[in-house]
Order: C-alpha cells, then structure tokens, then sequence
C-alpha cells in the first residue's frame, strides 16, 4: 500500500442487526450496502487506495471500523469497544496496520472507541462516552505521552461518540452538535454549529483532495458548509445513519504508511 489508504469494511448480512438507538427502525441490508459503496467510490474519486476488509457475519456493526482503531503517528492502539457485541470486529484491521504501525491495545478494564478520538496537529481530543470509560481515556493517555502528544479529554453529553457531535472539518474548524459538548474544551478551534432542524442527522468528512463530504439529507447543514467556503460532496448513506454511523466511521483514512520496524526487516507486504 502506498500513499493515502482508505480502510473500508463491508457491509455483513447481519447488519440488520446492528446497535441502535431506534431498534424500532428496520435496517435494510441492500440498501445499506449500495449505500456504502457509493461512499467507498467517492473516496477512491478523491485518490485514496482503497483497502476493502471482508464482512464479518459475527460482528452487524463491523462495517464501522473507525471503531476498531486509531492511528497516533507510528502507533495504531487497537480499541476494546464499549458494546460487548462489537468486541472480536478488531482482529483483520489490527492484522493490516501491523504491516506499517507499532500496534498497542486498550485491555480491560478499559474501553474505547475510535470514534471518541480526534487526532489533530500536535494534540488529541478525546471522549469521555458511554463507549470510552476513563479507564481506557488513561490508556490512551500513556499512549500519546510517549509520542509526546497532548491530550484533552472531552465530556460527551450528548450522542453515541464524540464524532457524532464534534467534526472536524479541517486542520482549524469543528462542525458541533450544540450543547453536546462542552465548547472550551475544544481549545481554539473556530466552531460552526450544526442547525437545530439538523441536530444529530449529520456528518461530515474531509477528504485528501480538499473536498469535504457530507451527509445527503441535511440540505441546512450543506448550505452552511457550502457558505463557508468547502467543496460539499453529499452522499446518501441514510441506512448507516440509522443505525447511528457516520461519515467518518466507515473508514480509517491513513495519509502516510510508516513502514514498522518488524516489516522492514521482512519486507514491505
Ligand atoms: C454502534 O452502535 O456501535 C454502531 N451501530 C454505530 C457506530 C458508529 N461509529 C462511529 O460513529 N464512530
């Protein structure tokens, strides 16, 4: 793998499984997975290498694969999810970024989800959730120490991760849900809000080739992004959505593959 690699997961038959927060509300398979492919094209339209994973029948929400790992410079530290049922999605996406990444684990008590982690410029937000308990928060902690990077913790009032309610749209900008988190605790960043008719129904994602997608079904939220300047994609991925995905959790966006010290010894696979 070279360049910007995009880590994509499909879609399990077992989807129609998946967590909930409306388990009243069916979830259609086919859909979900055209779905998703149309998410997958636009990213390989904006130059990422796309590395699909196999569905896992085992684990319905193991299209989410965000979840299963965050990438901090040299380090990829496997998550231990806080649903039981998502616990086993990590193995084929920690066996990957063990090609390129020292990998390190958040182990019990602890528990963490990537989407609770923001990994910016020099610091790190992370998401104190009703996925990531302080447990693992002072896991990843030592993690980030040893990379000399700073971490502050965010408490998440509101939705499942922090990236349900606090988006990064580029290196300086957030797309926040409001009241869903404490703001001061973003630092400097420069805020947009999230329309009330909106709240919790979009997502976004910045991509390589400095477009941003965003959520189709959100018109308000598209139109304040359009009107601050970004190149707005829309994708439809509202059967993701109902089972509280995002535009963010149905990848893991690598934009440079340091080769680890293991694989340079046995050669680059
Ligand atoms: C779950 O409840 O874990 C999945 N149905 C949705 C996970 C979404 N992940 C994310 O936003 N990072």
């Amino acid at each position: 793998m070279t360049g910007d690699v995009a880590l994509v997961r499909s879609v399990p038959g077992s989807f129609r499984h998946a967590e909930r927060s409306d388990e009243d509300r069916a979830l259609e398979v086919d859909l979900a997975r055209r779905q998703h492919d149309s998410y997958v094209a636009v990213l390989e339209s904006a130059g990422y290498t796309i590395d699909r994973i196999p569905a896992d029948e085992s684990h319905p929400d193991c299209v989410f694969i965000e979840d299963t790992a965050v990438v901090v410079g040299s380090v990829a530290v496997i998550a231990r999810s806080g649903a039981v049922s998502r616990r086993g999605e990590a193995g084929p996406v920690a066996e990957r970024l063990a090609r390129r990444y020292e990998v390190r684990h958040i182990g019990p008590p602890g528990t963490l989800d990537g989407g609770d982690v923001i990994v910016g410029d020099g610091s790190i937000l992370i998401g104190r959730s009703r996925r990531t308990n302080t447990e693992g928060i002072d896991q990843f902690a030592a993690i980030a120490a040893s990379l000399g990077l700073d971490l502050n913790i965010v408490e998440v009032r509101e939705g499942l991760h922090l990236k349900s309610v606090v988006l990064p749209l580029d290196g300086e900008t957030m797309l926040v849900t409001p009241g869903a988190v404490d703001v001061t605790a973003l630092g400097e960043l420069h805020i947009l809000h999230e329309p009330d008719a909106e709240r919790h129904r979009s997502s976004a994602l910045p991509l390589r080739d400095g477009r941003l997608m965003v959520t189709e079904g959100t018109p308000a939220t598209a139109a304040l992004l359009d009107a601050s300047g970004y190149d707005v994609v829309p994708v439809d991925v509202s059967e993701l959505l109902a089972a509280d995905g995002g535009l963010t959790c149905l990848s893991i966006l690598v934009s440079a593959l340091p080769v680890a010290p293991d694989s340079r010894e046995n050669g680059s696979r």
